[in-house]
């Protein structure tokens, strides 16, 4: 059976309890129920897991201070043998230590705006990874708080090919049209599946980014987030965050500040982009 593997860090800090556990359980029976098989990746006691079990997700969904882990933070709990959530960087490179090849999220990181003009902006390290690391990542886009142009920039420089699943826009996380166009447009898991073959005959390193559009009724237009987005980027400015703390502080703030609306956003695209992720396991397989 095709396995697809899922994050920690949108469980540990990307969603409130209790419905980061809630939908972690969900995303798990949607991948099931297509005949898949789901493998949501994290830490514990040290020991990099894909397939957590329900009692280690509720750990990671309950406990207070998790630590959130990229790939420079690896080694760390590692050595340390302590419990993380694994960011999309670090979940696709143990996804494909294990053997997966298909990783479903909600939103991954990018390029910041940058604030202080001639200052270097802060870059995810979801792009590098992505760049050379071998999985089919399925998301909703980015947020729109980040540079998208600079972002699908950084993708092209380092080779990662952007599908829009459905579309020719680039989805912008809440919003389904970022304005900015993808490499190409695949309409059914076939196809996504034939580009991934090609990839994989070439030989050609990295991953490949599959951009699902939230589902139309959840959508929470431009107009109406960009606003927010503002507020919260200068109340992070004016925080004076830095390095790992900036995507979690920005994202609960803007959560704050749209309330229910942009959860139920969220949790919307998450359950797609399984529904997604598990259709193409199965072109796949
Ligand atoms: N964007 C979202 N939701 C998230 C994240 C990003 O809309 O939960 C999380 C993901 O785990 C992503 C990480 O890999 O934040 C990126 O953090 P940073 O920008 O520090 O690399
Ligand atoms: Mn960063």
């Amino acid at each position: 059976m095709t396995r697809v593997a899922l994050e920690s860090t949108v469980i540990s800090h990307g969603l409130p309890y209790p419905d980061n556990l809630k939908l972690a359980r969900e995303m798990e029976e949607i991948i099931r129920r297509h005949g898949a098989e789901p493998a949501t990746v994290g830490v514990i006691g040290g020991e990099l897991i894909a397939g957590l079990s329900e009692e280690q997700i509720e750990r990671l969904a309950t406990a207070a201070d998790v630590r959130k882990v990229s790939r420079r933070d690896l080694p760390v709990v590692v050595a340390r043998k302590l419990d993380g959530a694994t960011t999309v960087a670090a979940t696709i490179w143990i996804a494909q230590r294990a053997g997966i090849e298909l990783f479903a999220t909600g939103g991954i990181g990018g390029v910041h705006r940058s604030s202080t003009p001639g200052m270097s902006a802060d870059v995810s390290a979801d792009l590098q990874e992505l760049a050379q690391t071998p999985v089919i990542v399925v998301c909703a886009g980015a947020k729109a708080l980040l540079d998208l142009p600079a972002t699908l920039e950084y993708l092209e420089t380092h080779g990662v090919t952007v599908i829009g699943y459905g579309t020719e826009a680039f989805p912008a996380f809440y919003s389904r049209d970022s304005g900015l166009p993808v490499d190409l447009r695949c309409d059914s898991p076939q196809e996504v599946a034939e580009i991934w073959r090609a990839k994989r005959s070439l030989d050609l390193a990295g991953g490949l980014l599959v951009a699902v559009p939230v589902p139309e009724e959840d959508e929470i237009p431009s107009a109406a987030i960009e606003p927010l987005i503002e507020r919260a980027l200068a109340d992070s400015e004016a925080a004076g965050l830095r390095s790992a703390e900036v995507t979690p502080y920005l994202l609960r703030r803007i959560a704050e500040l749209t309330g229910d609306r942009s959860l139920r956003a969220n949790l919307a695209l998450l359950r797609n982009n399984a529904r997604v992720a598990a259709a193409i396991a199965a072109a796949l397989s």
